[in-house]
């Protein structure tokens, strides 16, 4: 088999919400496969902070300011990085936020924060990257997704809404650019312990419950989502498009 197929040498890769976490986890999987990586996040600081991580392992490393959520943001920025680095060839629309209320008491501000930012941004800042990957008749597309694109539980409501569209979002860029040459796939992750999911990870009756639930009896690392992102990333997914790939120690196959 050519061992090239999962090469990203001269790619050029956006990972949005990437100063962190699944992200940042993921911009790392793609550079040290040989992507020049641009992570975007809201925080400069945290920005910087990743990018002096990242360049330390001497992965080729920029970052970009902006949020997803803001369609003003995304038409500056978008344009902004592809003048600094070049065309991105993989996109990964990473960032996302999460909010826990019971649904009778969820916030209309908060349902829309997410709902913008988790659905809504993969729109705006797909919508900006395609239209040169369309030129290029070429690209790849990796929208990071959820156990909730098919399952709920308590107190999750707009998380759950969002990433059940962001299911049906995959499906409808997959088909509608695959005649551009442009693959769009969804990566989905289990229990990840991230910052995100701290409230969760440090409490003990969540922890022992997620160990249990999930077959390989763990919670996810960010970086057990890496090579997935390599994959779909790269020409060994090239016949691949409109596909959710779970990475979730099994816990979606089992009752
Ligand atoms: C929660 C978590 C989950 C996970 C992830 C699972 O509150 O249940 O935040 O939503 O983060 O999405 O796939």
């Amino acid at each position: 088999m050519d061992n090239q197929l999962f090469d990203l040498t001269g790619k050029v890769a956006l990972v949005t919400g990437a100063a962190e976490g699944i992200g940042f986890a993921l911009a790392c999987g793609l550079g040290e496969a040989g992507a020049r990586v641009v992570i975007s996040g809201r925080s400069k600081e945290r920005l910087q902070h990743a990018i002096s991580k990242l360049t330390a392992e001497g992965l080729a490393a920029s970052g970009h300011r902006f949020s997803v959520a803001s369609a003003a943001e995304v038409r500056a920025a978008i344009p902004a990085i592809e003048k600094e680095v070049g065309p991105i060839d993989i996109l990964v629309n990473n960032a996302g936020i999460q909010r826990r209320s019971p649904l009778e008491q969820f916030s209309e501000a908060a349902w829309r924060e997410v709902l913008d930012t988790n659905l809504t941004g993969i729109f705006l800042v797909s919508q900006q990257v395609a239209r040169g990957m369309i030129e290029r008749k070429t690209g790849k597309i990796i929208n990071v997704c959820s156990l909730m694109c098919e399952v709920a539980r308590p107190t999750i409501a707009a998380y759950t809404a969002a990433k059940g569209g962001v299911k049906q979002l995959t499906k409808a860029m997959a088909i509608e650019w695959a005649k551009h040459n442009i693959q769009v796939n969804g990566l989905g992750p289990g229990y990840i312990r991230t910052e995100m999911n701290r409230a969760l990870t440090e409490d003990p009756q969540f922890d022992s419950w997620i160990k249990a639930r999930t077959p390989i009896g763990r919670w996810g690392e960010p970086a057990d989502l890496a090579g997935t992102a390599v994959f779909l990333a790269s020409a060994a997914s090239n016949f691949i498009t409109g596909q959710i790939i779970y990475v979730d120690g099994g816990i979606l196959a089992a009752l």
